[in-house]
């Protein structure tokens, strides 16, 4: 199980955090999501052979979110 932190701009509240959980953890591979929403970012696990980068920042921007690459 691989594990990133992938920083994302525009979540400010805890509906933010639970768009952005939501949206990875229905991601096949994704194991867990965690917004950290002080930092401005969100720690994932998850299986790399299933899921990659983009389509993890893919989802996020679907949420209405800017992923910082
Ligand atoms: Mo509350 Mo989070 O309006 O965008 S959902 S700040």
């Amino acid at each position: 199980m691989a594990q990133k932190t992938i920083e994302v701009q525009g979540m400010t509240c805890g509906h933010c955090k639970s768009s952005v959980e939501g949206a990875l953890s229905a991601l096949d591979g994704v194991n867990e999501a965690n917004v950290d929403l002080e930092a401005n970012n969100v720690a994932v696990e998850y299986d790399e052979s299933k899921v990659d980068a983009s389509s993890m920042a893919e989802a996020i921007e679907d949420q209405g979110y800017d992923v910082v690459k």
